[in-house]
């Protein structure tokens, strides 16, 4: 390993992340909750959303914008739908919370929805995907995040960067997970760029002026963009729309007002939808799950990776090997136990 990086089994990492969490306040049940996401996102090759996270987290407590020990509580909005109040928190609780209840909704009634309102946002959603595809459940998940992403045919910011993912469960091998932002990037990879003092490619924003720009910096003070011209325009509306009003709660556009120049993680809603293949197909649906294997040989087949296949070998890297992150990220991060 060279000097430019600093190894640490998932443990280490999981103490460190737990250790900064709690110096900046955040309590039980969070800590664990948040620490491991982030330990999951760097032990998974996603940088993005993986320790990094701990600046972002930090910043967020120390500006106020996250209540550091809510406590989440559920109701039900009707027989299929379940609503989780964040209450300001993190999501990562308020999904706990929720997802035993959304599993044995999905399996009574074929599909069931759950809405996070009222949470902080900071976080991949494969996480969430995989934890509800472990329960044999096709599993969507949407949020939005802050306005920082301008509409195909437009120039200034209104939507988030609003991911989408998707999982569905496997039999005996990992389940088929994609989980990507509408933008080209996730924005947390242009300001990995912006640290590392990289350009970035054309395409994935553009400067305060509308004016294409590989300039990390301004496109971050500019406008992302969405992928795929108006396709990826049209889904991330969509999110906005899903996430946003349809549960009563913030549009990215809301939400950065909310945050009132605070740079924090954005906050509003999340929507997360389980369908149980039993629904549709009761004891025929082992069948139909097994002939869905034909689809993903096919991609294989000619050369295709399926989508989180480089996550899952990333994985299986890290839990024996840990995982190396670059040495000035890690003497900031060592920072924030001082501050
Ligand atoms: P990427 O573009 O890195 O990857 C998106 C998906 O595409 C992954 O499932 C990835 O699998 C898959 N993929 C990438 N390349 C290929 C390929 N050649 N063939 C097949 N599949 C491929 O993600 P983004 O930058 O768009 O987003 C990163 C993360 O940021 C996401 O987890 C997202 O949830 C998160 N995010 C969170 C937000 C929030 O508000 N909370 C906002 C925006 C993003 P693999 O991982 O195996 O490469
Ligand atoms: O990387 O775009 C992003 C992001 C927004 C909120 C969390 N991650």
């Amino acid at each position: 390993m060279s000097d430019a990086f600093v190894r640490m089994s998932l443990d280490e990492a999981r103490d460190f992340a737990r250790a900064v969490l709690a110096r900046h306040g955040l309590k039980a049940p969070h800590v664990d909750a948040v620490a491991e996401t982030m330990v999951a996102g760097e032990r998974d090759g996603c940088a993005s959303h993986g320790l990094y996270r701990l600046l972002v987290c930090v910043h967020t407590l120390k500006a106020g914008k996250v209540v550091p020990d809510a406590e989440p509580s559920m109701a039900d909005a009707a027989a299929a739908l379940v609503r989780v109040d964040a209450k300001g928190g993190y999501a990562q609780a308020a999904f706990e919370l929720g997802l035993p209840r959304l599993v044995s909704r999905a399996r009574r009634l074929g599909i069931a929805a759950m809405a996070i309102n009222n949470c902080v946002h900071f976080s991949a959603l494969w996480p969430e995907i995989e934890a509800v595809t472990a329960h044999g459940l096709v599993a969507l998940a949407f949020t939005p995040s802050h306005a920082w992403v301008a509409p195909a045919g437009g120039i200034k910011p209104l939507f988030g960067t609003n991911p989408i993912a998707f999982g569905w469960p496997r039999p005996g091998e990992h389940p088929f997970v994609f989980d990507f932002a509408t933008t080209a990037v996730a924005r947390g990879e242009i300001e990995l760029h912006r640290r590392a003092g990289k350009s970035i490619p054309e395409g994935w924003g553009i400067d305060a002026e509308g004016n294409a720009t590989t300039d990390a910096e301004a496109a971050l003070a500019g406008a992302m963009l969405t992928f795929g011209g108006h396709k990826g325009s049209a889904l991330s509306a969509m999110v906005e729309l899903l996430a946003g009003p349809l549960i009563g709660d913030m549009t990215s556009a809301e939400s950065l007002a909310h945050d009132d120049g605070a740079k924090a993680s954005p906050f509003g809603g999340e929507l997360v939808i389980g369908i149980d293949p039993a629904g549709f197909l009761g004891a025929a649906a082992a069948e139909h799950m097994q002939r869905a294997e034909a689809l993903f040989d096919g991609m294989t087949g000619q050369g295709a990776r399926l989508p989180s296949q480089r996550r899952f070998e990333a994985r299986a890297r890290s839990l024996v090997e840990g995982v190396q992150i670059p040495r000035a990220l890690y003497e900031d991060l060592e920072r924030l136990l001082d501050a």
